[in-house]
């Protein structure tokens, strides 16, 4: 359908720009087959939507093969019924409250000592500087884990979520990818063990000493959920803080706006997610075969939900490439819970469990950072770039301020 020459989701065009695709995809090729990894990619609003929403048709199997060798065991997106409703209270519980009142002074504190060495330099690369260890820091104070062993944490993070991110990958870089899984795990199992037998108020005390039907999770299931909150918190917060700067240095009359009244920061978070959302692809598969759009997906089948095409459906969104913190049809206040027009955070059953603390991290920096960067521009010669099909932003973000 996007014949002359073939379209494919795997090219350098589509890398380069994928936004530059969406509207294609949604009229001529809305359920699109990539035959090289047998996989097809839902591109309307409407389809994506149902099958996030029915997980009993549309399911997260695939994530034995395409997470669970790098995540050490099951994630939370794997499990349905009792067991998902008892162990994502858990996690909830981990990061909302008053431990969440804790965790955004911690982020306070944390994002002014990152910028400090910057400040007086006037210069700063928003993603590499500041976003990445930021995000990883952020991460590691929810777990309890010790900050000093950051960039070592950051490296092994980096290799798993390369796995569970990737939609090809060398016997080389898979190699890889599992190496840093093993370390990952041995790096947490004396942890595991301490919190075991002294726990805290943190969140791996609270996997390791819960109880259900009298039992406690194996080393195994408490792991896998360390690696699962490790990966969803620091893998799209760079990225998010990034988008939004970016989005507001390209908008002055919106970035004048939110600098005078900064109570718009969650609208304009909220607008960078529908406009440019961190996670781009959703994977499930189908449990009997479906149709969307008169197309037949057969059963067993890998299908992507592609969140940003989703996310720009004129279906769903009025003047959908327009970034507008202001527009009508986004309603901000819902747009970090369940009932949220955009699908940045997906939907149904498995709706990001970190949603909520995402929206106070991120609104928590930008008001920090904002009154830092006056007078904020791109550093002369800086070329923008983004990287990731799945998950995707800036690869650097050079700033100017004064
Ligand atoms: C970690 C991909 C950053 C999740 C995944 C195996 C499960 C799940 C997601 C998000 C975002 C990450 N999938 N978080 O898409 O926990």
């Amino acid at each position: 359908p996007l014949a002359n020459p073939p379209f494919s989701v795997l090219s350098d065009e589509f890398a380069a720009a994928p936004h530059h695709f969406y509207a294609r995809l949604r009229e001529q090729a809305p359920v699109h087959y990539e035959p090289a990894i047998d996989s097809y990619f839902l591109s309307r609003h409407q389809d994506v939507k149902r099958v996030l929403t029915d997980h009993g048709a549309f399911t997260t199997e695939m994530l034995q093969v395409r997470a669970e060798p790098v995540m050490r065991g099951r994630v939370l997106a794997q499990m349905t019924g009792a067991e998902h409703t008892a162990k994502r209270k858990i996690v909830v519980r981990g990061f909302t409250g008053s431990a969440l009142q804790d965790q955004m002074r911690a982020i306070h504190t944390n994002a002014a000592e990152l910028m400090a060495p910057f400040l007086p330099r006037g210069r700063v690369d928003l993603v590499n500087d500041f976003g990445k260890p930021f995000a990883v820091h952020v991460a590691l104070d929810v777990l309890g884990l010790d900050r000093a062993d950051w960039q070592q944490v950051a490296d092994w993070h980096a290799g798993v979520a390369e796995f569970v991110t990737s939609l090809t990958l060398t016997p080389e870089r898979r190699r890889h990818c599992l190496d840093c899984a093993e370390r990952l795990e041995a790096h947490l199992a004396p942890v595991i063990r301490q919190r075991r037998s002294r726990p805290g108020e943190d969140l791996i005390s609270k996997l390791c000493t819960a109880e259900f039907d009298g039992v406690t999770m194996s080393d195994r299931d408490v792991t896998a959920l360390i690696i699962n909150v490790l990966v969803a918190a620091a893998e799209p917060a760079d990225k998010t803080i990034a988008l939004l700067f970016k989005h507001l240095i390209d908008h002055p009359g919106q970035m004048a706006q939110v600098c005078r009244d900064p109570d718009l920061l969650a609208a304009a978070i909220a607008e960078t997610l529908r406009f440019t959302p961190p996670v781009q692809l959703i994977p499930r598969q189908t449990q009997e075969s479906a149709v969307f759009a008169g197309t037949t997906v057969p059963a067993g089948a890998t299908v992507f939900c592609m969140i940003g095409a989703a996310n720009r459906d004129p279906a769903a969104f009025a003047d959908p490439d327009a970034f507008d913190i202001h527009r009508a049809d986004l309603g901000t206040a819902r747009s970090f819970t369940a009932a949220a027009q955009h699908l940045a955070f997906g939907t149904g059953l498995h709706q990001c469990v970190g949603a909520a603390f995402a929206r106070a991290e991120i609104e928590t920096v930008a008001a920090l950072l904002l009154p830092l960067l006056d007078g904020v521009r791109y550093s002369p010669g800086f070329r923008y770039r983004e990287t990731g099909l799945y998950t995707r932003g800036p690869v650097s973000l050079s700033l100017d301020f004064t």
